[in-house]
């Protein structure tokens, strides 16, 4: 493999070509009308315009971005997360044109994707699910039915669905009712694939996943787990790295189902299982993420890989040369996302960033895509940098982060820096004690 094509944009480029150089690969940006004067594209060595600033027209174009693969030649793309990271038949066609594809198979990113079929993969090797209804809901009165058996609270979710989108929870027969046409609707306005089925829902969980590698010679590893329940609507915004919720039984415990997961449906590459935990400990698989994610340099401080790296020594079939038991939480790490936002409403607050002052502390990283000068715009997700910070402790980890986040200045946009900074100071932060609802019981 000599040369990568980035099919992605901003901090995740970026971050793929710093170890495209490190392990001697040629780096190929693609970029759209917007992005003309961003690092990563100067970065890359060689750039290639793939369309005007809309998505659709541009980074996900699957046309423009294969060929822009064939002009320069690349061997591989790599998606980088979100756009079509997660898109078999994308992943399909790469093949078709003798690009390798950074991920895994196209048939089992097809499975992952369709969230009934993960579950019930899952079910079947072993996999703790949530006691949920079977299969696809056939109607209304079915999903009674099934509510009925199952226990009110129950979740309504569209098996296209994923990340919070396409789920709803409900509490009694009349709100099933109710909910079930229009969740219906709503799945096939957005998926295309109106198919629904219920789980039992999980009240005030723990947000944990683990992250796993797999060879194309049968090894899998697990690379520990991540706690991400600090979120508001379903949009991370810290994660962190060992979980201060698991004690080393349920850790092992959690690990080791991943790794059923990823045996059970022939997983290669690096990816993701989700799972939500209760206050017993107990934990279900939620979804399977077939990507890099945004949140894995948690990982990577904690441990000390670089999962980029591995993504490419699976792609070219080197075996995992790794062991298990060399996988260690060697620090404590959290992560930060920082974004174009307003802190008060919430809402992406696109413009010209004109001043950019990055805190420059031991043992804290930022990954980001934007300098002074550079326009955030509403076309893209607005996150401007992820900042990490890692210590002996989760106690060092915090007091660096909080550093980090009150040495960090971003002018001429508003941004959430002031949101986490609260969060940073918050006892209930602080005492390790959070769950999924954190942000929205927070007391201001
Ligand atoms: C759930 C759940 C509770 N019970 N399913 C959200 C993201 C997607 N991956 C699945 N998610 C959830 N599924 C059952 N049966 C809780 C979540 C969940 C969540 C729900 C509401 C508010 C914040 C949340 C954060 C993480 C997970």
């Amino acid at each position: 493999m000599q040369k990568v094509l980035i099919a992605n944009r901003g901090e995740i480029a970026r971050r793929i070509i710093r170890t495209c150089k490190a392990m001697g690969m040629a780096t190929v940006a693609v970029y759209s009308e917007a992005d003309k004067q961003m690092p990563y594209v100067r970065e890359a060595d060689e750039a290639v315009w793939i369309g005007p600033p809309p998505v659709p027209q541009s980074y996900l174009n699957v046309e423009a971005i294969l060929e822009a693969a064939r002009s320069v030649r690349a061997d591989a793309v790599h998606p980088g997360y979100g756009l079509l990271s997660e898109n078999a038949s994308f992943a399909q066609r790469c093949q078709e044109a003798g690009l390798v594809f950074i991920g895994p198979a196209p048939d089992v990113i097809a499975k992952m994707g369709d969230k009934l079929t993960a579950r019930e993969i899952m079910r079947q090797a072993g996999v703790p699910v949530v006691p949920g209804s079977g299969g696809m809901l056939v109607d209304a009165d079915e999903a009674v039915d099934r509510a009925r058996q199952i226990g009110y609270p129950v979740m309504l979710k569209a098996t296209a669905g994923g990340g919070g989108i396409g789920m709803q929870v409900v509490h009694s027969d009349e709100e099933l009712r109710q909910a079930y046409q229009s969740a219906k609707g709503r799945a096939k306005a957005y998926f295309g694939n109106d198919a629904m089925f219920l789980e039992k829902y999980v009240q005030n969980p723990h947000h944990i996943e683990v992250q796993i590698a797999a060879d194309q010679h049968g090894q899998i590893l697990h690379v520990l787990e991540r706690e991400c329940s600090i979120q508001r609507r379903h949009q991370k915004v810290l994660e962190e790295s060992p979980s201060p919720f698991l004690d080393e039984e349920t850790r092992q415990k959690i690990c080791q189902s991943a790794v059923d997961a990823a045996r059970a449906v022939g997983y290669t590459g690096v990816g993701t299982v989700e799972f939500i935990m209760d206050e017993r400990k107990d934990f279900y698989f939620l979804e399977m993420n077939t990507r890099l994610q945004v949140e894995h340099p948690v990982t990577e401080e904690m441990t000390g890989l670089d999962l980029v790296a591995l993504q490419f020594d699976i792609a070219c079939n080197r075996p995992l040369s790794v062991r298990q038991e060399e996988i260690k939480a060697h620090r404590h790490a959290i992560e930060v996302r920082v974004y174009a936002e307003d802190p008060e409403t919430f809402l992406p607050c696109p413009g010209k960033i004109e001043e950019y002052r990055v805190p420059e502390i031991e043992h804290v990283r930022i990954d980001d895509g934007v300098e002074a000068g550079t326009q955030v715009t509403p076309f893209y997700d607005p996150m401007i940098a992820k900042v990490i910070a890692s210590g002996v402790t989760r106690e060092e980890a915090i007091q660096r982060l909080s550093e980090a986040l009150k040495a960090f200045y971003i002018g001429g946009i508003k941004t959430n820096l002031p949101f986490l900074r609260e969060i940073l100071d918050d006892d209930s932060f602080r005492a390790g004690m959070y769950t999924t609802h954190f942000v929205q019981n927070r007391k201001k």
